[in-house]
């Protein structure tokens, strides 16, 4: 019986006049753009946290979804749910998925059962993959929604709990390897504080380092090949998250030595969450070498939580995708869709509405960063602001030869500065304007 009976056979790609709301109008999975075809520039994964969990419940309300195939918490209504995700990715044409551990399969009543309960959603996990081809784009583990981790998990102020988490994610990264998964995401959960009263923050963020670099440790004795990622989120659940942006990030990983082996997962609505822009969170990470993967979705600029809303905003994906093509695409990473219909949107059709509205919105962004790199205009106006470097002074600074010493000479001889340009932000936004309104 289908899950999606709507949906008779696998979205296709129908072009920009098609008005099939069941149909893709940009996405083309095997259409080359820049050499390569669509499919792999945007690795789109869905996460089966929200789309196969999330129940629809807010601080104010239980839950709202109809989903015709759940019933009790067993192992075996999480192999059934398999089955039904995987239809969902097929019917969608999505090569990728993440999880959590506790999202697959129900935690038992002690750490074993929990690990068997994983092994049994995990083998029908197997043979799905192996029937559609489908791949895990990464696996991570719920460290922060049993009541173990109130403190944190790698950060609790309870040793107990910090090693409880350790097991668990050595469990997690054994599935992972198993399932052929192309990374593994360390995201915060509880790992930050509520009151600095409490916490001794050195000591905490020093735990983290340690667990990180044991999981890593440990990554390598059982030869998962994976990348890791850790992701950035400012607040939420505590007041502040250690992980608050890129920066904090990558300043935690390079602090503890961790910088070669773990990249970042950049999420949009974390990105505002902490008062930036995914595209400077996407800059940020890539250009200082940190560019893994992405959690793709939205937030509503009015509320000041995580909606995690599905992309729909082309200017944004645009600009994203820009940055992308940039520093040439993923390795391991994707397009993780962490997103999730709205608790009035419960029908099972409207995943795919979301998920296929998201994958467009991408794929007309690639479309458009495709033909602005084509047509050159931003590339050169950006290179011709730094035209003072390439030569002359700028050069003798860029190449180290400059001293304090040398540079006052040359001002004092010179007198002054090259008149500066204008930065021109307007026509910049103009020209991409053009480009997005053909
Ligand atoms: C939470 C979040 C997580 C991570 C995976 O805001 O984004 O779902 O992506 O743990
Ligand atoms: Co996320």
């Amino acid at each position: 019986m289908s899950a999606f009976p709507e949906v008779k056979k696998a979205v296709q790609y129908e072009g920009p006049q098609s008005t099939n709301n069941l149909a893709f109008r940009f996405y083309n999975p095997d259409e080359k753009i820049e050499g390569k075809t669509m499919k792999d520039h945007l690795r789109f994964s869905a996460a089966y946290w929200h789309t196969m969990r999330a129940g629809g419940s807010d601080p104010f309300g239980g839950p709202t979804m109809f989903r015709p195939w759940e019933g009790k918490d067993t192992v075996a209504n999480a192999q059934k749910r398999v089955k039904v995700f995987f239809e969902f990715l097929e019917k969608t044409q999505i090569p990728f998925y993440a999880f959590h551990d506790r999202d697959i399969a129900p935690e038992g009543d002690s750490l074993k059962e929990s690990n068997e309960n994983l092994d049994a959603v995990v083998k029908v996990l197997k043979e799905e993959q192996e029937r559609t081809g489908i791949k895990l784009l990464w696996g991570t583990a719920n460290l922060f929604g049993n009541p173990r981790y109130m403190h944190g998990a790698a950060t609790s102020c309870n040793a107990d709990a910090f090693a409880y988490a350790a097991a668990q994610v050595k469990k997690a990264l054994e599935v992972t390897k198993e399932l052929g998964g192309s990374g593994y995401t360390f995201w915060g959960g509880r790992e930050g504080y509520q009151t600095l009263w409490n916490t001794d923050l050195k000591r905490e963020l020093d735990h983290l380092g340690q667990f990180m670099r044991i999981a890593v440790d440990y990554a390598k004795e059982i030869g998962f090949k994976g990348q890791f990622y850790f992701e950035p989120k400012p607040k939420e659940p505590t007041k502040h998250q250690y992980d608050f942006d890129a920066a904090a990030c990558i300043n935690f990983l390079r602090t503890y030595g961790l910088e070669k082996h773990i990249k970042l997962n950049i999420e949009t609505n974390h990105a505002t969450l902490a008062g930036h822009t995914v595209e400077h969170e996407l800059e940020f990470a890539a250009s200082q070498g940190f560019l893994g993967s992405v959690d793709a979705n939205t937030g509503d600029l009015l509320l000041g939580w995580d909606t995690d809303q599905f992309p729909t905003n082309v200017y944004e994906t645009l600009k994203m995708m820009l940055i992308l093509l940039k520093y040439g695409g993923f390795k391991t990473g994707g397009l993780n869709f962490d997103a999730k219909v709205r608790r009035e949107s419960f029908e099972p059709l409207d995943l795919i509405y979301a998920h296929v509205g998201g994958m467009d919105t991408f794929a007309l962004g690639l479309r458009i960063a495709a033909d602005i790199r084509k047509g050159g205009e931003i590339a050169r106006m950006v290179k011709e602001r730094y035209s003072s470097w390439d030569s002359g002074i700028g050069l003798e600074i860029e190449s180290g030869k400059a001293t304090f010493k040398t540079l006052e000479k040359y001002v004092l001889k010179k007198g002054g500065i090259d008149a500066n340009k204008s930065g021109r932000q307007e026509l910049f936004e103009n020209i991409i304007n053009r480009y997005m309104f053909k």
